[in-house]
């Protein structure tokens, strides 16, 4: 009997699961996959490394998008497929953006990207050159025809995350105002739209942490999965080290019809570099979460995030244990809780 409920989101009976090892520490809720990496480096031909994806159910099966590092140093998005979530099958170009009319609209360069599905259509979300580091979105209903829209926020913005559905009829879409460098500061705000091209009523959602794993800048990360406790957010939060930046992966539970409002959130990372494949790559000591897979039946989260911008790793929990462990470590502060507008 599981305690809380996954909303509003499909049965997924063959999420990708592996069971908490039996000498995993208790107190801990979540646990990584045994044989990640799950992408390892030069996955395809003119692709030297894939990190920073996100993936979804498709037709039984999964889908994702995926961050790939060319053989030029420029990243663009791929499409991948997969029977089982963790064995992935890449196309061997990026994917064709259109513009509405139908004609190619390459962005110069993609990344990070995200992909959600709201009500009939599929959106997919990555950070682009518009003039500076910006957000540049793109929906498709088949996964064959990928139309680019108007970009949602002037630069420079990363990190922008959609909402599953909308709400009181609106798209929702966290964000993280930013500038054009590795930006050494960076906070979650929320916008909303009515029709996808135009966006504004921007709330302040959550700052960087007081906690020092998270005291430099954070950013949404997986799309927020509703449960009746709230939102769940797994985001990413930095700190500083003389030795670089260190992502570590965050979670917080948003309110449900206002979810600028911050209702829990976690004061201990819930995943820090520590494996080889996290601590040791392009960019060392990254975690960077970006999907997950759930199963409302089970309450079974599959957590997907990118590792040391070189590899992609899985790591797993139950709903149960992850809103608990929450709750448990939660600390909200009065920037936290408010609507977030001044
Ligand atoms: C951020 C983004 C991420 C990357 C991280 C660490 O600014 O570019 O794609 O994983 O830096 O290099």
């Amino acid at each position: 009997m599981m305690k809380y409920q996954i909303l509003n989101s499909p049965a997924v009976p063959n999420v990708p699961w592996q069971d908490k090892p039996a000498d995993f520490p208790s107190a801990i809720p979540i646990w990584r996959y045994k044989e990640n990496p799950i992408i390892n480096r030069n996955p395809i031909p003119g692709v030297a490394r894939i990190f920073n994806s996100a993936v979804m159910p498709y037709e039984g099966k999964f889908i994702g998008v995926f961050r790939a590092e060319q053989t030029d140093g420029i990243p663009f998005v791929y499409l991948g497929r997969s029977d089982d979530g963790i064995h992935w099958n890449f196309d061997p170009k990026p994917i064709p953006f259109v513009n509405e009319k139908g004609e190619s609209f390459m962005p110069r360069y993609a990344y990070d990207p995200r992909l959600v599905k709201v009500e009939d259509t599929y959106y997919i979300i990555w950070c682009q050159d518009f003039y500076g580091a910006s957000i540049g979105v793109a929906k498709t209903t088949d996964f064959k025809t990928f139309t680019r829209t108007e970009n949602p926020f002037i630069p420079f913005n990363r990190n922008a995350v959609l909402f599953p559905r909308k709400i009181n009829g609106n798209f929702v879409m966290l964000s993280r105002p930013s500038d054009s460098g590795h930006t050494p500061f960076g906070d979650i705000f929320l916008s909303e739209s009515p029709d996808f091209v135009y966006w504004g009523k921007h709330r302040h959602v959550m700052s960087r942490g007081s906690e020092w794993w998270e005291s430099l800048k954070i950013g949404g990360g997986a799309a927020p999965i509703e449960t009746d406790e709230g939102w769940l957010l797994f985001y990413h939060g930095v700190t500083g080290t003389c030795n670089g930046y260190v992502y570590s992966i965050g979670g917080a539970i948003l309110d449900i019809d206002e979810p600028s409002r911050v209702k829990y959130r976690c004061n201990t990372f819930l995943i820090t570099p520590e494996e080889w494949y996290e601590e040791r790559g392009f960019v060392p000591n990254v975690c960077f979460p970006c999907a997950t897979i759930h199963d409302p039946e089970t309450g079974r989260i599959a957590l997907y995030y990118g590792t040391a911008d070189s590899y992609v790793a899985m790591a797993f929990t139950t709903l149960d244990e992850i809103i608990d462990y929450i709750k448990a470590h939660s600390v909200v502060n009065d920037t936290d809780t408010e609507l977030g507008i001044r």
